[in-house]
């Protein structure tokens, strides 16, 4: 091992677990070396077919004839799996552990009791005429309400796409519009942190611009007062109360749409992520088990947000489908206090728990007391999911969280890949810090010189790209086929482009370093820097914007934007205010500006276009390498931005 700091796999964890370095290194081959053989018996593991598929795979990434499909032909239903089929063996055993935002307030729903419910609001979506295909837009807290709505979706056919519940009815309307949704379900208020966020009244606001809605179910969470729309409202418990609880699964053909789930891209508005069915599903349980070494019995707790593809897969299609027991989260890292984490894990006896870097680094500041403080002896595996994680937070969360005991799985992967490519193996990989490892089963990922657009064999870095399918990878952007092409399969012919860099060291460990297009990270959540610029140029004093992020010690990256005033107007902290209100009442409050400097000019070619390189140094205050500036129009604009640059 070339890098000094390696952990070994510790013995306890080789004892038991269900891939060791041997079986990985064997399984790793055959899934490359025997791709349809290899795929084949993983989906007959991990997934009920009612139908036999035709054919594992077939797939051209030529972006003159793009297409990708798994297990074509085949039919299932992933309520069917999640639900039905553990019926019989663990109908009483819990499914979802929720724990509320208010310590006092918690809940366990079986399998059992999690089939009724779904079958009652599948019941509940038809009676208001949702059908097979049709969109259902879930506008959601961390309930099980969320959970029960994804699945009711896809017992009937039904397309969900979960808008994040902290974005504002701006963005919820673009979303709903977009995928063309037909009903959409939210609750009275969302409780986080002990504040109330009016989800509903967000929900009226979009609405008043969707004319193809005509059902908003509406969940009582909170009791909160709500304005009422007769013949489109219909509250959720009333609805269900009067609903049938037996509603037989639509059978799937594998390739049918599953969800739609938004993602920010480096140009336009986010785009519609569609993932499909079978695929999907083998993926998503099979990276459960195997990422996680999710040993039957286990509590397992992700603590994303439904709203975000981890929610998606690792919350609940991966743990349900593998009959675990998974805990949903509806509060945050630092309420009532910074132990909350740690003392959730306590208090119901959570194995696995899989975060953030973003929340290990806010955790880390107030010390190690408020961990110290709880047991965490049921601890035994840590994951890490969203951005890279620096080596220091890593050290902290193996000492300090895991007591040196637990194994971190550092997952890399994205809402186009649907579930985890880059990650190690509890059982079977040595740890570096900061390093998402090797790559999953029948994952071949590949180095490209952004420049030249050739191959790194060996050590190196470069654009990292992957040149074979995996069962979970997005299909389409909706409704725009050509924009899929575009954006992924463009740059590096024959290859899916990550809009990730990376590195490979000498023991073919990869090592991401972030995004190296206009995409930022945020606080672990994906922001685009052309729809925070839109968001900007609405305000009527600003002439022109141009956003880039910079190393921020708690987010990740933090959002700094150049803003141009219009002539005449007085540039002061009144007007970035209301930018910076802007913003977040465009997107949502993860969209909020950390930083506004004034900028009479922005850095650009002749052609017009901004050098965005020039202002990311200017950002990280990494003035002595700002390259070549010859080919800038003006190139002395930058030294008036790099005098008035932020201090930080
Ligand atoms: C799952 C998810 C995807 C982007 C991705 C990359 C970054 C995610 C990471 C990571 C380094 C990891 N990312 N996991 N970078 N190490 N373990 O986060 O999906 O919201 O689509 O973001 O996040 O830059 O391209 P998504």
């Amino acid at each position: 091992m070339s890098e000094e700091k390696v952990y070994a796999v510790p013995a306890d964890i080789a004892a038991k677990t269900h891939v060791n370095a041997e079986q990985y290194a064997a399984m790793y081959q055959r899934s490359i070396d025997d791709p349809e053989g290899f795929w084949a018996e993983q989906a007959e593991n991990f997934v009920t077919w009612s139908k036999p598929w035709d054919k594992v795979m077939d797939y051209s990434f030529d972006a003159d004839n793009l297409y990708i499909k798994w297990f074509d032909g085949g039919k299932l239903n992933v309520a069917e799996n999640c639900l039905d089929r553990h019926l019989e063996t663990r109908g009483d055993q819990v499914a979802i552990i929720w724990e509320g935002d208010n310590p006092e307030e918690d809940r366990k729903i079986t399998y059992r009791e999690l089939h009724e419910e779904v079958s009652k609001l599948a019941n509940v979506f038809k009676s208001r005429g949702v059908k097979k295909g049709d969109r259902v837009c879930i506008y959601l807290p961390m309930i099980p309400e969320a959970a029960v709505a994804m699945l009711a979706c896809t017992r009937i056919g039904a397309v969900h796409s979960i808008v994040f519940g902290g974005f504002s009815p701006d963005s919820l309307r673009d979303r709903v519009l977009d995928s063309e949704c037909k009903l959409v379900i939210t609750s009275d208020e969302s409780v986080r942190g002990g504040r109330h966020i009016p989800l509903k009244k967000n929900a009226d606001t979009a609405l008043t611009e969707c004319p193809n809605v005509d059902t908003l179910v509406v969940v009582r969470r909170t009791g909160g007062n709500v304005e009422w729309t007769e013949g489109r409202d219909l509250w959720y418990d009333e609805a269900m109360a009067a609903a049938s609880a037996d509603c037989p699964a639509e059978p799937m053909d594998a390739e049918d749409p599953l969800f739609i789930l938004y993602t920010s891209g480096s140009t336009g508005k986010p785009k519609g992520v569609l993932h499909t069915t079978g695929g999907y599903l083998v993926y998503a349980a099979m990276t459960h088990k195997y990422t996680f070494d999710y040993q039957d019995g286990e509590v397992y707790w992700c603590t994303a947000d439904v709203g975000w593809v981890t929610g998606h897969t690792y919350i609940v299609y991966g743990p349900l489908a593998n009959g675990a027991t998974s805990v949903m989260f509806e509060g945050i890292p630092n309420y009532p206090d910074m132990s909350r984490f740690w003392e959730v894990v306590d208090k119901h006896n959570v194995s696995i728990f899989y975060t953030a870097p973003t929340a290990i680094r806010s955790l880390m500041r107030a010390g190690e007391e408020p961990v110290k403080k709880t047991s965490r002896k049921s601890l035994r595996v840590l994951g890490s999911v969203g951005e890279p994680i620096n080596p220091e937070a890593w050290e902290w969360y193996h000492n300090v969280v895991g007591d040196g005991r637990c194994p971190i799985v550092d997952t890399w992967w994205q809402t186009e890949t649907g579930g985890h490519l880059i990650t190690p193996l509890p059982g079977a990989t040595p740890l570096k810090p900061g390093s998402a490892s090797r790559p999953f089963f029948g994952v071949l990922p590949a180095l490209v010189d952004p420049a030249e657009g050739t191959p790194i064999e060996g050590q190196g870095e470069g654009a990292l790209v992957l040149t074979r399918p995996w069962p979970a990878m997005m299909r389409t952007v909706y409704g725009d086929h050509q924009r899929f092409i575009d954006t992924y399969f463009k740059q590096y012919p024959g290859n899916y482009f990550t809009g990730d860099g990376a590195r490979r060291d000498a023991d073919g460990y990869y090592w991401i370093t972030g995004r190296i297009d206009d995409v930022l990270n945020v606080s672990g959540h994906r922001l685009g820097t052309a729809e925070i610029e839109s968001a900007l140029v609405l305000h009527p004093h600003v002439a022109e914007a141009a956003v880039v992020g910079y190393p921020h010690d708690l987010k990740g990256q933090g959002i700094y934007a150049y803003v141009t005033p219009m002539a005449g107007v007085e540039a002061n902290d009144a007007l970035k205010k209301e930018l910076v209100a802007l913003v977040r009442g465009e997107i949502g409050p993860i969209a909020t500006v950390d930083i506004i400097q004034w900028s009479p000019g922005l850095p650009k070619t002749r052609s017009g276009k901004i050098m965005r390189r020039i202002l990311r140094k200017i950002a990280a205050n990494e003035i002595d390498s700002l390259g070549d500036t010859s080919t800038l129009a003006d190139p002395t604009v930058v030294n008036d931005l790099i005098d008035n640059r932020a201090n930080r």
